[in-house]
């Protein structure tokens, strides 16, 4: 495996970062998860744009382009052959000394992994999963903005552990206030009347590109998708519900916190999101090999 590490590609057990970094001794640092689906990688520019939007909101300057960081990303893709992958891009305050102080980081780091992906297993996919309310509240807007993909995760992490220990895969995090955020690493929906409904991101989710993706594809098939602030009660009283993300793509939830949602099925809506999304994975993208 070749990662890119600084604008080389070196060897996997080459790649390493100081322990001085800032992204290791204070999560200071921002970055992007993505796909390569069929040789083409997924949203490249919606990624890019959504990490120098993180990188600004923290006010780290990021030592490449847009195109520079497109380029690297195809090129690390590339080095390693993946057509059907996931993509990790990060980039670090860099090499400081033992304070906060970002001053004394003048050069960011900036790594790149392109990598196989495992998913929830396939059982899940077909039959629908099932999430439970953890007690870790989602950062607030106002400490650490859900907006910015920082490399502080442990809110989420601990969201995600308290899952584990429920029993399920997944957690529902809810913001101070209790109303619905988002899910660990994906964003949640949910089908009422035929109204597909998401929690705005000020509620404290990120701007998640395969929930802008899901979305678009209701709306070419006429379907009605709105963001309002939902609570708990709309999720268990809800016809439908699902995920989003780059990781967990679109899965469905058929229970939470032990209440069946819908006919406990995964709903017609979103198979029909699901499999459109499939098919906008295969065919659309920034080719890899040309
Ligand atoms: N919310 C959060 C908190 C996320 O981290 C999403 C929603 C979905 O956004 P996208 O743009 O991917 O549709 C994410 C991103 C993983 C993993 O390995 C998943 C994400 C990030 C990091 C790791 O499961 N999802």
């Amino acid at each position: 495996m070749q990662v890119y590490l600084n604008g080389k590609l070196v060897a996997k057990e080459e790649a390493k970062i100081s322990v001085f970094d800032h992204g290791t001794l204070y999560g200071d640092g921002v970055f992007e998860g993505l796909r390569s689906y069929n040789g083409r990688i997924f949203k490249l520019e919606e990624h890019i744009d959504r990490l120098l939007d993180s990188a600004k909101a923290i006010m780290l300057i990021i030592p490449l382009s847009k195109k520079e960081l497109i380029d690297a990303v195809i090129s690390t893709v590339r080095a390693n052959d993946i057509h059907d992958g996931y993509v990790r891009l990060v980039v670090t305050r860099g090499i400081g000394d033992l304070g906060l102080d970002p001053r004394k980081c003048p050069i960011p780091s900036v790594f790149i992994i392109a990598d196989k992906i495992t998913l929830y297993p396939e059982e899940l996919y077909q039959n629908g999963m099932e999430i439970i309310t953890v007690p870790t509240r989602r950062n607030i807007p106002e400490a650490l903005n859900p907006c910015i993909k920082s490399l502080n995760y442990l809110n989420n992490i601990m969201a995600k552990i308290e899952a584990i220990h429920g029993g399920v895969h997944e957690a529902l995090m809810l913001n101070s206030e209790g109303y619905v955020t988002e899910c660990t690493g994906d964003n949640i929906f949910i089908v009422k009347n035929g109204t597909l409904i998401t929690p705005p991101t000020w509620v404290g989710a990120l701007k998640g590109i395969t929930r802008d993706a899901a979305m678009e594809i209701a709306r070419i098939n006429g379907i009605d998708a709105i963001e309002e602030v939902l609570t708990r009660y709309d999720l268990y009283t809800a016809d439908e519900c699902f995920l989003t993300g780059t990781a967990a793509e679109i899965i469905s939830v058929i229970k939470i916190d032990s209440r069946k949602i819908g006919t406990g099925k995964p709903g017609e809506i979103t198979l029909k999101i699901m499999e459109q999304f499939k098919e906008l994975t295969q065919t659309t993208g920034v080719e890899v090999y040309v």
